[in-house]
């Protein structure tokens, strides 16, 4: 039962006015939802908060006090350095095994196509696939490329083995950068590797020594980043297409009253292509007309909302927290799931009403949902299957409880690394002289989740808001996409609320000031455009006035995130702490040890006003030590020239 909160409740919840009026629902009819949930787990425990609970044996579980007269060590010896780094790096193992373990299933698919055991997957950027196969070393003279598929992806199946001393992507990363991967001990080798020894050294009685353990987890993080997200990403541009700009829509009102609407929530864009092309099958489309609906309308949530925006402009109906939501508008005839940020929830919500929850992917199964297992082989047959599933299930519909509440926002989305070298004519030049004459003072990558303990969107949008006007570009991945999306930010409109050279150069080329890179896995597109332009610059990427953000972040993928673009050399800051706070020690090293080593570090500042202005200063020290024009201190309001000039 929901414990259910007033008007002014909602609104504390978030900034969205579709979440507002879903809030209501589910408090008239007394479904629970993700908030309900919060409250009642509350108050949290404090020690798993700092980090500082261990349940990795059986002598255990131990808690250790750090700020108190309780226990200061576990019963093996451990202490809070330990117990916080060991947990840490668990966290990012998880993280980059879920991104990797998607990439993996990417490769098998490109795999297939080489082998021709697929009905449906095609390869759609060759030109891309031959550059990457000249990266791994793959000769393609004379090969078709069917041909040049199937060497490619057996080449790169090795980056998830133990052959390799170093993954071959990170050699795209500025030669300086390496060198410091290669002094730290931490250039990636495998991702599997990695990620084993992540479990194997923090086995009780291993890796005792809590630097050691971190330093092993940064290794990892990078095999994500510069490894299996960067695996999806390429692969996933390889076998669906380049990502080109293009107009579509977000929030809730992307739903249609009178058609079958299917949302595809997860992350793997494997299964949602093969549901665009069985949507538009005219057998099925005979159906829908049979039932009386005037179509099929497909819709995004979290990323693989994302992928297919990006590639097909498929509307986005929400961000994490409106999973659970949208099936509340009482239209949604399935939701397809894929895997990783799909709340077991949901099944208990679609019970309330008419959807089906599909889940698709054997290693995904949901308790409540009807599974369709997947297989490449037959993706086209078993993506018809889906959405027949999903049309016949339109009777089903109960015309008095569909309640799609908000128009829905338009937003501009595309752009890929590509698509905005294309944009600028060819070369990163023109952004880069944008940069140094000061009309873009840096830019900033917005990412990351919901967090119910957090005002949906209020963190994304305050300070892509502040930045933007301070002349900052965003780009933005994943959730916080969505967030900036629904708030209108992400039009070339929104170049007015931009600040004068930010609008200028935005007006110029004709697009948005906050940029839609894609889903989570896509922040590798922040990495590769971040290493071209300190390629271009003869710089290391940690010189550049760049900077990270995870204003809500929720998920063990973040941690992994955050870990690689500060271990790249950007400075990251996170809206929600993470649980560390139990060791001083640890919390010195991410927020200030690792300037020494890796040129960057983390930041925790909730207050997104807060957040920017730390970036701001961050930016403004990068152009300096680069020699570039310092900001203009009549531009800046008093209070925050203090805090920006310190
Ligand atoms: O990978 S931003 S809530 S949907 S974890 Fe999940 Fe976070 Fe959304 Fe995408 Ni990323
Ligand atoms: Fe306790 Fe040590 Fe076992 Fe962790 S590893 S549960 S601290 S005994």
């Amino acid at each position: 039962m929901t414990t259910g909160f007033s008007e002014d409740g909602y609104k504390k919840k978030s900034i969205n006015a579709d979440t507002w009026a879903m809030l209501e629902v589910a408090r008239r009819e007394g479904i629970e939802t993700v908030w309900d949930r919060l409250e009642k787990q509350q108050p949290q425990c404090g020690y798993c908060n700092l980090g500082t609970s261990c349940r990795i044996c059986a002598m255990g579980p131990c808690r250790v006090d750090p700020f108190g007269e309780g226990p200061q060590k576990g019963v093996c010896g451990a202490d809070a350095d330990i117990i916080v780094a060991r947990n840490l790096a668990r966290m990012v193992a998880a993280g980059a095994s879920s991104h990797s373990d998607h990439g993996r299933d990417i490769l098998e698919t490109l795999y297939r196509v080489g082998e021709s055991k697929t009905d449906i997957y095609t390869i759609s950027e060759p030109e891309k696939m031959k550059s990457l196969a000249a990266e791994y070393g793959v000769d393609i003279e004379g090969k078709s490329d069917q041909e040049i598929a199937a060497e490619l992806a057996w080449e790169m199946m090795e980056d998830f083995g133990m052959r390799r001393e170093k993954l071959p992507m990170a050699a795209r990363a500025p030669e300086v950068r390496q060198q410091i991967w290669e002094k730290t001990g931490t250039y990636p080798r495998g991702i599997d590797r990695e990620n084993v020894e992540t479990l194997h050294r923090t086995h009780m009685g291993v890796d005792n020594d809590w630097v050691n353990i971190l330093l092993h987890a940064v290794r990892t993080g990078l095999s994500d980043g510069w490894g299996g997200s960067m695996i999806a990403t390429e692969l996933s541009d390889i076998l669906f297409g380049l990502p080109t700009p293009k107009a579509s829509s977000m929030n809730l009102g992307v739903l249609k009253a009178d058609e079958v609407n299917i949302v595809l929530h997860g992350h793997n864009p494997m299964l949602s292509e093969v549901i665009v092309a069985a949507s538009q099958d005219p057998e099925l489309l005979a159906l829908v007309e049979e039932q009386g609906a005037k179509g099929i309308n497909l819709a995004g949530l979290c990323c693989t909302g994302n992928e297919v925006l990006m590639r097909r402009g498929i509307p986005m109906a929400g961000n994490h927290l409106l999973q659970e939501l949208c099936i509340m508008t009482g239209a949604v005839e399935a939701m397809v799931v894929d895997y990783q940020c799909i709340m077991p929830a949901v099944t208990e919500v679609a019970g309330c009403y008419h959807t089906k929850v599909i889940s698709t992917f054997d290693k995904a199964k949901f308790p409540g949902a009807e599974h369709i297992s997947f297989d490449p082989a037959r993706g086209l047959e078993i993506g018809k299957q889906i959405v027949q599933t999903a049309v016949e299930n339109y009777a089903n519909r109960v015309p008095e409880r569909i309640n799609i509440p908000v128009k829905s926002a338009p937003m501009m989305t595309g752009f890929s690394v590509e698509a905005v070298v294309q944009a600028l004519g060819g070369t990163p030049e023109p952004l880069v002289e944008a940069i140094k004459e000061g009309k873009i003072r840096g830019a900033v990558g917005v990412v990351g989740c919901n967090n119910p303990k957090i005002k949906q969107d209020l963190g994304h949008t305050e300070l892509t808001r502040r930045l933007i006007e301070n002349d900052i570009l965003v780009v933005v991945t994943g959730c916080a996409a969505v967030a900036d999306g629904k708030a209108g930010l992400m039009m070339p409109g929104a170049a007015d609320q931009a600040g004068p050279g930010l609008s200028e150069v935005c007006k110029a080329l004709g697009i948005p000031p906050v940029l839609h890179f894609g889903s989570c896995v896509d922040n590798t597109r922040i990495m590769v455009l971040a290493a071209a332009l300190a390629n271009f610059l003869g710089v290391d990427i940690s010189a550049l006035p760049l900077a990270g953000a995870a204003p809500e972040w929720y998920s063990e993928k973040a941690v992994a995130i955050g870990v690689y673009v500060v271990a790249s050399g950007i400075y990251t800051v996170l809206g929600t702490a993470p649980p560390v706070f139990g060791s001083s020690n640890v919390v010195k090293l991410l927020t200030e040890g690792l300037e020494d080593v890796f040129g960057a570090t983390f930041a925790v500042e909730p207050d997104p006003n807060r957040a920017a202005t730390l970036i701001r200063r961050y930016i403004e020290r990068k152009r300096a030590d680069l020699g570039l024009p310092a900001v203009d201190p009549e531009s800046i309001s008093m209070p925050e020239a203090e805090l920006l000039l310190a």
